[in-house]
């Protein structure tokens, strides 16, 4: 064997290849561009079916849902990646027009399908008019893209193993250092009062950081303020175009309202409650005028989403079109720069980077309900415990908690049992939590160490108990008891 070594047999070659497409995917990620991956994976997710998808996500372990579609995407950038490194490796030894063909395939496809959509240009160009405009990306692919195929022909094997040791060993020191780091804080946070100190707990307010996140887009659109534009119209007298600046001229209101997507199983965490500043919608449709035949809304927004509620829940006075959560302007994958909140109704009908509001008077199917999601859409009782091993109070007992959450019809009481639902005993409710968010829920009681399994259940505001049928959550929202091992040490 002589000359340079085949690289599709040096370690340094994947590397090189993971790399790249980790470096493309979180880059897409942070830049909010569609690009081909996103239409690989919308085509995927309509052949495997949604709700397999969702039940594989929810499955996973230690949180690992949350970046299911960043491993998605960087699986879609490894599969082109490699293709066209295989590919390429292919041409280098034919003849020179093929050599020179597969060269320009290769850099069209490369510019068309992965350059310009990052630069937000769209795939091959062909930009949504929303997107935002940022060069730098462009730059950064291209850097990547260089150095990738600067590596792929340099096929010198990786680092002597040595230095690899060194490697794993700092990496344990990080490990350690954050690990004491964290200490100090953990006995900072267990100061507070009980509420606050009961380990594993949710926050009454979730911090926006901490807000789930859900849409059907893999990279979610980042609009710009100066750009967008709200509209009403259909059924209306006047049909109304407003800016950002607009919205915030007219007069705002502002409270905590709890968002809940319906595809959050028993026990799951896709809920949250933010403080939400914004328009009461039932002001904008004033301003619009409704015209009588009007009986339900069409909400469009900027990434080809589209849903629908009856007007009768547009003119609750909680239905507002919100641009702060938690005080401050919409983050990017919360709607920014504003979306609509309805109390009540699962979070697919809380559209996000709304664009615009049709009143109709016939019945609209949006996006999800394509795809067999209930059109109702009425949030189902739900209650969940938080706390995997319970707080000790000081007084010799200890404390478990958790949510407990009821849509509009807000939570009257909430029960744990220790027997599997034969006994239920009354757990303590947080004052303070209104009729359309969360209600936070403690139990204290005198207890030997060991493992306790607990169940949980909630009366809602009109004295009904929550449905103990287990039920998946499509396709109206999912059903039963939450029950959990809490350990008491
Ligand atoms: N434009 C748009 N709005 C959307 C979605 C979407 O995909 N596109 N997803 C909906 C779903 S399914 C849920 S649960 C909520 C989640 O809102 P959050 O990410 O702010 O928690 O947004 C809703 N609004
Ligand atoms: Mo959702």
């Amino acid at each position: 064997m002589t000359g340079t070594p085949n690289p599709l047999r040096t370690p340094r070659f994947y590397l090189a290849l993971a790399a790249v497409a980790l470096a493309a995917a979180i880059l897409q990620f942070r830049l909010g561009q569609a690009a081909p991956p996103q239409l690989l994976f919308a085509w995927l997710s309509h052949l495997l079916g949604v709700p397999w998808i969702f039940n594989l996500v929810h499955a996973l372990p230690w949180g690992l849902d949350a970046y299911a579609k960043h491993a998605l995407l960087a699986a879609s950038y490894l599969i082109a990646a490699g293709f066209g490194a295989l590919f390429a490796l292919w041409a280098v030894a034919r003849p020179w027009p093929v050599r020179l063909a597969a060269a320009l395939g290769l850099a069209l496809a490369g510019t068309g399908g992965v350059l310009l959509p990052l630069a937000g240009a769209g795939f091959f160009g062909l930009a949504p008019d929303n997107y935002a405009y940022p060069p730098l990306p462009a730059l950064l692919a291209a850097a990547g893209l260089a150095a990738f195929f600067a590596l792929l022909l340099d096929g010198a094997p990786l680092r002597a193993a040595a230095a690899d040791e060194d490697r794993r060993r700092s990496l344990k020191g990080l490990a350690l250092l954050a690990a004491a780091a964290a200490w100090p804080l953990q006995l900072a946070r267990a100061a507070g009062d009980l509420w606050g100190r009961i380990r594993g707990l949710a926050p009454e307010i979730t911090p926006t950081k901490d807000h789930y996140q859900v849409s059907k887009n893999v990279v979610n659109p980042k609009l710009r303020a100066d750009r967008w534009r709200f509209e009403v119209g259909g059924l209306v007298e006047t049909p109304l175009a407003l800016t950002l600046e607009d919205l915030k001229a007219l007069p705002a209101v502002e409270r905590p309202s709890t968002l809940i997507c319906i595809s959050n199983p028993v026990g799951g965490r896709l809920v949250g409650n933010s403080v939400w500043t914004g328009v009461r919608l039932r002001d904008l449709l004033e301003l619009a005028g409704v015209r009588p035949e009007a009986s339900e809304l069409v909400l469009r927004a900027a990434d080809n989403y589209s849903d629908s509620f009856p007007l009768d829940a547009a003119l609750y006075e909680e239905t507002i079109l919100a641009y702060l959560q938690n005080g401050e302007p919409l983050t990017a994958d919360h709607g920014y720069p504003a979306r609509l909140l309805v109390p009540g109704i699962y979070g697919m009908k809380n559209v996000k980077w709304l664009t615009r509001i049709e009143l109709v008077d016939e019945d609209y199917q949006g996006y999800w309900q394509k795809r067999g999601w209930s059109d109702r859409a009425v949030v189902r009782t739900m209650s969940r415990i938080d706390t995997g091993v319970a707080t000790p109070t000081g007084d010799g007992r200890v404390a478990i908690g958790g949510v407990a959450f009821a849509g509009r019809r807000g939570i009257r009481a909430v029960e744990v049992s220790f027997d599997d639902g034969r006994s239920w005993r009354a757990a303590e409710l947080k004052p303070g939590s209104s009729r359309i968010t969360w209600t936070l829920w403690r139990y204290l009681w005198q207890a030997e160490p060991g493992r306790y399994t607990v169940t949980v259940r909630a009366v809602d505001g009109e004295g009904r108990t929550q449905d103990p049928n287990p039920r998946p959550p499509l396709p109206d929202g999912a059903t039963g008891y939450h029950c959990r091992k809490v350990r008491v040490v």
